[in-house]
């Protein structure tokens, strides 16, 4: 038995060893994991430049499109425009599809909202606003621009740009703009102007600490 037992012994040596070598190579795998593994929130760009200047008021607006699906969480605030003196304030803002947009009347004058989806030409609704402080609430359920009115004032007109990604903003009025957070990679940009010829997109790499886009028109 003894025998058996020191014949053995270094056998269990061995195992010993692996099982020693196999824990270090777990502990030097899951070393190099943590370096390697991005911290949350590290590898994101600061994507800035200037494209057109505002149009009859409307300033321009810039989405990055990824290829992929958006993994950031819609908002559950929603884009708000809001009906006072006689305008839509603001005039022009951004939505997911699939956050809501609210429509408030912000005064004591009758007015309406009137959607209509530009790509189609289709009313989308057409909504009496007679109270100060009601709300409408919309949620696009596609991209796409829509021009909103009030057929009560002609004058009155604004725009909501729905879009999958997360990555837009609304340009300053001489068309510079900012965002801050953008990970790297390639996306598609899309800048709207409510002028169709400034309106455009291209292929665009989101790369370093800062990218620069410009319009070039
Ligand atoms: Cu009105």
């Amino acid at each position: 038995m003894n025998s058996k037992i020191r014949v053995s012994h270094p056998c269990g040596t061995r195992w010993a060893r692996h099982t020693a070598l196999a824990l270090v190579g777990m502990i030097a795998l899951a070393l190099s994991l943590g370096v390697t593994r991005p911290a949350i929130g590290s590898g994101e760009t600061k994507v800035v430049g200037t494209v057109s200047a505002a149009s009859r008021g409307f300033p321009s607006v810039v989405i990055l499109e990824a290829a992929g699906p958006a993994r950031v969480p819609i908002s559950s605030e929603p884009a708000k425009i809001n009906q006072v003196n006689k305008s839509f304030a603001p005039g022009v803002v951004v939505a997911r599809v699939g956050q809501v947009v609210e429509f408030h009347n912000g005064e004591s004058l009758l007015h309406n909202v009137h959607m209509i989806n530009l790509d189609s030409g289709d009313t989308l609704f057409n909504i009496a606003m007679p109270v100060v402080g009601m709300v409408h609430r919309f949620t696009p359920e596609e991209p796409g621009v829509y021009a909103v009115l009030c057929d009560v004032h002609p004058e009155m007109e604004a725009y909501v740009i729905a879009t999958d990604s997360p990555y837009f903003t609304v340009a300053a009025e001489d068309g510079s703009f900012e965002m801050p957070e953008v990970p790297a990679g390639s996306y598609t940009l899309r800048v709207w102007n409510v002028r169709e010829s400034r309106s455009f997109e291209r292929e665009v790499q989101v790369t370093g600490p800062t990218t620069v886009i410009s319009s070039g028109r």
